[in-house]
């Protein structure tokens, strides 16, 4: 069996709402997905929440809820919002579920088979935020918050045993770790000792968490949990079949704040399991809203429903993908949103549809003409629409998304340009053949921009197609049908004003 593709998002906290950030990571890996449906790749597209941990556990304390009362209703924020956002998740993990909590108490009794987890008293600097024993040189750092002493039993993983097989792993698969400056961050992370992980909390302390299979006054560690959920959901200990078909996983996508956990924790424990390796971990940069990250602690995030609502999905699908480089920071304004939609999606995209059809329905009747002798203007479009796909694909398949979007606004441009200087409102009254094979042309082009464009904006597009009449996703030049007629649509993209 062939493998297919599989792609993870980060399973988010439910210690309060998504936000404009957890939204983005979901809207890429749907993008992702839907390109590779597209392709023709068996898919696996999985994202879901993280509801261990002190960060739920505190949360719920506060608001005087029983954790998994708290769990149970955030989920729904969560599922209502990728509803909205048009997610085609074909899974959704909560890590309460018990197909879950199986898998990591299998993992964590073989994980002390093997003899890599043992017992200590340790003695350190514990941050309560992060949720994790840190460094004297970490604490110095001023990036950690709520530190205290901490003195107490606990269960270690021999983290440090695969630091040398690790930084082999990732000097010869160079895209392990991607983009390259978040490899080389890790491989200089690496060049200190690695400490053994502490995988274990008591209960005496937080007893939200998997218990320990071998000692039931401990729970798991939230990372330790929380990573396994991406062989969970890939069948692992459930059907050799299924994970075989999808293990490993093609991305895991997360945002720059989680890669040490993905990018060292997650490999150290899939060696000591004898699991392969991911085959890439892709870390993105931050939204920010002025200079500072949008954070849920920080409170300055925008809310998608919001912004959903007064101006549609895919226009915001469209922005967050369009507007970042992947791999890099990113400001998010209400400005660039709407110039950004002004420009490319009112002006050059809905523009071009509307001019053609409002053409073919006053002179053809509606009916798409008959390409005939092509002039050369008309061919070089062609020719570049069947350049197109092939560049566009390229661009994605390497995660320029940003790229590659504007390869296509370019080429609607293009064709924009190509309707003003050719002029096929007053050709027709000359020669309605040449104005015929100008409006077909153009018609085609927006055909295989929506084409394109259908992963970043399913709705829209589908719209579009339907408006032309024809159906599927396919990128070859020439899909339009003359003699079928055009349908009614909603103007696509009204002008913000
Ligand atoms: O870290 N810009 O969950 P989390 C871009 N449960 N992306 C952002 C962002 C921003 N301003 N803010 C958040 C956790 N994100 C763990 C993960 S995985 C096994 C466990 C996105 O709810 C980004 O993907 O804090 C980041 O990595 C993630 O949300 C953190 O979500």
């Amino acid at each position: 069996m062939s493998k297919g593709f599989y792609i993870t998002t980060p399973i988010y906290y439910v210690n309060d709402k998504p936000h404009i950030g957890t939204a983005y990571t979901t809207i890429l890996a749907d993008v992702l997905a839907r390109f590779n449906r597209d392709a023709g790749s068996d898919t696996l597209f999985l994202t879901g929440l993280d509801e261990h941990g002190q960060k739920v556990q505190e949360a719920a304390v506060e608001r005087n809820i029983d954790p998994q009362k708290h769990c149970d209703e955030m989920a729904p924020r969560f599922t209502d919002l990728w509803e909205k956002l048009h997610i085609s998740n074909d899974d959704f993990i909560r890590t309460t579920e018990e197909r879950h909590k199986k898998v990591v108490q299998f993992i964590l009794q073989r994980v002390m088979d093997n003899g890599d987890i043992y017992e200590a008293e340790y003695e350190g600097l514990y941050s309560v935020s992060e949720e994790r024993f840190i460094t004297e040189k970490e604490a110095e750092s001023g990036e950690f918050r709520d530190i205290k002493k901490l003195k107490e039993k606990n269960y270690f993983f021999k983290m440090s045993k695969y630091q040398k097989q690790l930084i082999d792993h990732i000097q010869s698969n160079p895209k392990f770790i991607q983009p390259e400056h978040r490899k080389n961050e890790i491989l200089g992370f690496l060049r200190q000792p690695l400490n053994d992980l502490c995988i274990s909390r008591p209960k005496s302390r937080l007893n939200w968490g998997i218990e320990l299979p071998f000692d039931k006054d401990y729970v798991t560690y939230v990372w330790f949990d929380a990573l396994i959920n991406y062989i969970t959901a890939a069948g692992f200990n459930q059907s050799t079949k299924q994970f075989n078909s999808w293990w490993p996983a093609s991305y895991h996508l997360i945002g720059k704040d989680i890669l040490t956990t993905h990018a060292v924790y997650w490999p150290t424990m899939l060696f000591s399991l004898g699991i392969p390796l991911p085959l890439s971990i892709f870390a993105h940069g931050w939204w920010l809203m002025g200079d500072s990250k949008m954070s849920k602690s920080i409170g300055n995030v925008i809310n998608p429903m919001d912004l959903i609502d007064d101006y549609g999905v895919d226009p915001v699908r469209y922005y967050l993908m369009r507007e970042m480089v992947l791999g890099h920071d990113s400001n998010f304004t209400m400005n660039s949103f709407i110039q950004r939609y002004n420009s490319d999606l009112a002006n050059d995209f809905g523009n071009l549809l509307s001019r053609v059809t409002t053409l073919i329905k006053k002179n053809y009747d509606g009916v798409i003409p008959e390409p005939g002798s092509l002039s050369d203007s008309d061919m070089a479009i062609e020719k570049k629409g069947k350049e197109l796909p092939g560049v566009v694909n390229e661009l994605m398949n390497g995660m320029r998304l940003n790229d590659a979007i504007e390869e296509i606004m370019q080429f609607i441009r293009t064709v924009n340009k190509y309707m003003e200087e050719n002029a096929p409102w007053k050709m027709v009254k000359e020669d309605k053949a040449a104005a015929g094979n100008i409006l077909y042309t153009a018609g085609e082009a927006l055909r295989l921009g929506a084409v394109l464009l259908s992963p970043i904006m399913p709705n829209r597009t589908a719209t579009l197609l339907d408006a032309l009449n024809v159906e599927g996703h396919d990128q070859s030049w020439g899909r339009l049908e003359p003699g079928r007629s055009l349908e009614d649509h909603e103007p696509l993209f009204p002008r913000i004003k």
